[in-house]
Parts: structure tokens; sequence; C-alpha cells
């Protein structure tokens, strides 16, 4: 049995990490600040965790978090393109300056690896697809900038210091769990909860932008995988995580709509400000070096998160 530390335990993210590793019987400790994260999404494990509420930010519960673990999953993060479009200062406090405590106190004590919640907005909005990993980012936003900059600070502990890192792309993860209810959150999250309440969700843009969108599962393997794959082949690098596919946000409102039953229109708005346009992963270096290969394709992910957030409509 190893230990884990969750950073981000309480997100959608973190929560789902913490069950699998619960059912593999690992055991697992957490730390979350409540900024995204739920109370809820942890609540009915809670007894079988060691839960600390604290800031990344604070060094010192790092430090005392990171004592006697193995492996880190540093889920932690304020992940969105429009806040920190709003707050880079903030964006940069939770997703640089965070990324860089957790990996000092997962070096002071010794780990054995950081596995790193990276992102695709690191590549941008660069023409050429699939995206793949020996391209030359291009980041827009400023939550892409810190995403990539803390992707060469988990590069820089293994190249000065030995500690064993992981950066792993997601590709839009989405799934149980995920928060509908803020601004900032993720478009399946919205479209879903909106079109099972027969509200009309909003497109930002003209609907044709395209994302290779992953369900959570997919994630959460690769997570596992990055853990335990041969440090020749896994330590210091980024891995995209993604299923190899893309979807239009059209095509994605017209799959909801047979899916929620949903028979209306959707409200169009405004393109967002830093918004990629297309986005499409190249998934054969995690094939090769981690042993990544996606599950749960897009439609049946999407029918079992409709499935979860209809089972509780009631409480949206
Ligand atoms: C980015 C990253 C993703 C992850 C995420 C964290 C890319 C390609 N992806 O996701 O990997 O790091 O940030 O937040 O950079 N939209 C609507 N209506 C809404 C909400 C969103 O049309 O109500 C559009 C939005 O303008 C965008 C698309 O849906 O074109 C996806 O938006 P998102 O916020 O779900 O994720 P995105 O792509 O910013």
């Amino acid at each position: 049995m190893a230990c884990y530390l969750i950073t981000g335990i309480a997100g959608f993210i973190g929560s789902s990490l913490a069950r699998a590793l619960l059912s593999c019987g690992e055991q697992v400790r957490g730390v979350d600040n409540f900024s995204t994260g739920k109370r809820e999404n942890i609540v009915e494990i809670l007894d079988r965790i060691d839960f600390r509420e604290a800031d990344i930010l604070d060094l010192d519960a790092m430090h005392n978090s990171c004592a006697g673990v193995d492996y880190v999953l540093h889920q932690a993060a304020i992940p969105s393109v429009p806040k920190s479009v709003l707050d880079p200062l903030g964006s940069n406090r939770a997703n640089v300056d965070g990324t860089v405590n957790v990996l000092l106190a997962a070096r002071d004590a010794k780990v054995k690896r950081v596995v790193y919640a990276a992102s695709s907005s690191a590549y941008g909005d660069t023409p050429t697809l699939p995206k793949h990993e020996a391209m030359n980012p291009d980041p827009i936003s400023p939550y892409a900038v810190a995403k990539l900059a803390s992707e060469h600070y988990m590069v820089s502990f293994y190249r000065c210091y030995q500690l064993e890192t992981v950066s792993l792309r997601y590709f839009n993860i989405f799934g149980p769990r995920q928060d509908p209810s803020s601004p900032y959150s993720g478009v399946l999250a919205k479209f879903s909860t909106a079109m099972l309440r027969g509200e009309q969700p909003t497109i930002l843009g003209d609907g044709e932008q395209s994302r290779d969108f992953t369900f959570i599962d997919n994630a959460v393997a690769a997570n596992l995988l990055a853990c335990k794959a041969p440090a020749a082949q896994a330590a210091g690098q980024v891995f995209n995580v993604a299923t190899g596919r893309r979807v239009t946000l059209h095509e994605t409102f017209k799959s909801l709509q047979g899916i929620t039953g949903y028979s209306g229109t959707p409200k169009y708005g405004p393109e967002r400000d830093g918004d990629i346009k297309h986005s499409l992963a190249d998934i054969s270096k995690a094939a090769a070096g981690l042993g990544y290969k996606p599950t749960v394709e897009f439609e049946e992910g999407l029918r079992l998160t409709v499935e979860w957030y209809r089972k509780r409509t009631s409480d949206l």
C-alpha cells in the first residue's frame, strides 16, 4: 500500500482520483482550501482519507502534508481561462507559486514522484492539429501561461534535484462531480445541467469551436499510470491526456439534446477573450510512455455524466 497526497482533493478531478485510489486499497491524504473545491465531493469518503484543510500557498502546511508520502498528485489550481483574464495575479499565485511550494515540499520529503495536472491550453491557438508534445507551446491566457510555467518547474525540479515529475496535459476533462454552478464552470457541466432543467444553454462564439473532450475516468487512469511508469520513460516528461478525437460545440449540443431530451435551441453570446478555436490531441506519446489508452469515449462519458447530474437535478 502506497501513500498518495492529492492537492485539490475536494475538486472534481481530485475527488475522483481519491475514490479510484481508495478502491485500489491505497492510502490517501488530501489538501484543499475550498476555493473551488467542494466539501460535498469528499464528504462520503472523509472517514477513509487523511484530509487537511490547507492552502498550497502555505509552505509549512505543504511540508507537513508531504511527510511520509510516496506520490503527489498535484491537482489544486484556479482552473479557468476567463477568471485568469480578470485576475492574472490570483491565477499566477495559485497556479505557479502554489506549484513551487508543492514541489519544494515534495523534494524535501523525498517523495517518489509528483504527477501534475497540466493543461492543453499551453498549445494556444496554433493551427496545427493534432497537438503533439514536441510542438512549441504558445499560450494565450494568463491561465495557460501559468499552467505552462508550472510544467517547466516540474522539469526543472527533475533536472536540478532529481525529483521525478510527470506533467499530464489534460484536454477538457469532464464527468460526474464537475461543478456546474460557477460562471467559470466547464462547458459540458453547464450545458448538461441547463438542458436537464429545460433551460437554454449559451454558446459563446459561433459554436464551431472544437475540443478533445476527455471523460474523467481516462484522466484518472493516466494519473495512476504516470505514477508507475518507468522513470526512463516518464520522469521529467510531458504527456497529452485526451481521446484523440474532437467535437464541436454544435455537435455536443445535438448529442446532449438526445441524452437530456431538451428540444429547445441554444442562445449565442460573444466569443470569450483568450479562447482557443480548435483543440485535438495526439496521444501516441502517452500510449508509448505510460501505456495510456482512453477507455471511455466521448458519447459514453456524456451519457454517464448526464445520468449523474440527472439524479441530482433537484439540487441544481
Ligand atoms: C481550458 C483548457 C482545458 C482546461 C480548462 C480549465 C483549452 C483548449 N482547454 O478549457 O484543458 O485546462 O481550460 O478551465 O485551452 N463555452 C460556451 N458556453 C459556456 C461556457 C463555455 O460556449 O457557457 C465555450 C467556451 O467559450 C469554449 C468552450 O466552450 O470555447 C470550452 O470552454 P470551457 O470553459 O469548458 O473550457 P476551455 O476550452 O476554456
